[in-house]
């Protein structure tokens, strides 16, 4: 019996370059979320998003990031310390959190709460390596940097509200990079995360590629939190993203992806980041989704 699960938007773009992820979550809903997952076999309930501060309220300062600074990292904190909470409270009622973004940054709130009294494994299904600091960053934007946060890489170290307690650098996997910065890529081979790029996709195939992430990530944990930006994706398959790069997974390796996730019966929180509605085609981004999401919970063919 698939988990009751409970949805929890995170509207925000404050951690990407580009408005528009901010309309993810409705766009995700109005995609056939619900119905989705209820053929998963899942009751759900939807308890609406996460407060966050309009961009008209935002301070104007935090937008204009110097070298070695985070674009809006107060404004993140504070949506990622809320979302942090009723993840955290969604797990003590026995239910499952979908978490829908919004932009990568989110992913603080969402490991963070998965991860508070629990040892949790992660799964971070990307394009991108998200493993920046403030430093490191070309951009200075959040959204590239939630992995380092999560794990207090840099100057993320001891910063409590973006630290994940129950996270271990040796339970986590990416899977599917193909965009990496020149920092990102020591930082990532000096830590313990386990790394498969697009390439070890092609080489092994997606099946044998997840199920070494999930065993990375199952390995002595209570249970896993899957992160899916939907960059991961081919942009042709996945068009309505604000980062895309060409050469990613295909839709039914996508697919299989998720549903070997199902079948490990070790799913714990799932979260849904980076639908861009603005550039996406009829909504199609958000559909396919709500598709995988249900692929993740155990929908069956048969
Ligand atoms: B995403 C880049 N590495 O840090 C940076 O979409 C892109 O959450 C980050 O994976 C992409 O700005 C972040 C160039
Ligand atoms: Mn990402
Ligand atoms: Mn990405
Ligand atoms: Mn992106």
């Amino acid at each position: 019996m698939t988990r009751p699960t409970r949805i929890i938007g995170a509207p925000i773009d404050y951690g990407a370059n580009r408005r528009g992820v901010d309309m993810g979550p409705s766009a995700i809903r109005y995609g056939g979320l619900a119905a989705q997952l209820e053929d998963a076999g899942a009751a759900v309930a939807d308890d609406g998003d996460v407060a966050a501060p309009r961009a008209e309220e935002r301070d104007p300062e935090a937008e204009k990031p110097s070298e070695g600074r985070a674009k809006f990292l107060r404004e993140t904190k504070a949506v990622c310390t809320a979302l942090s909470d009723r993840v955290a409270e969604t797990l003590a009622d026995d239910e499952l959190p979908l978490v829908l973004g919004g932009d990568h940054s989110i992913a603080i709130g969402s490991v963070t709460g998965s991860a508070r009294n629990a040892d949790v494994g992660l799964v971070w299904f990307d394009a991108h390596g998200d493993f920046n600091t403030p430093t490191t960053s070309p951009s200075g934007n959040v959204h590239g940097m939630p992995l380092a946060a999560l794990l207090g890489i840099g100057e993320f170290a001891g910063v409590e509200w973006a630290n994940a307690d129950g996270l271990r650098e040796e339970n986590v996997a990416i899977v599917g990079l193909r965009s990496v910065d020149e920092a990102e890529r020591k930082a990532i081979r000096q830590s313990e995360v386990t790394a498969f790029t697009m390439s070890d996709i092609d080489e092994e195939g997606i099946t044998d590629v997840v199920d070494e992430a999930l065993d990375v990530a199952t390995a002595g944990t209570d249970g896993i939190h899957v992160s899916l930006d939907l960059d991961w994706l081919d942009p042709r398959e996945a068009p309505g993203v604000g980062t895309p790069v060409r050469g990613g997974v295909n839709y039914r390796e996508a697919h299989s992806a998720l549903e070997t996730v199902a079948e490990t019966d070790a799913l714990r929180s799932l979260e849904l980041v980076e639908v861009n509605p603005i550039l996406d085609e009829q909504n199609e981004t958000a559909s396919l989704a709500t598709e995988l999401a249900a692929s993740a919970l155990g929908k069956r063919i048969l």
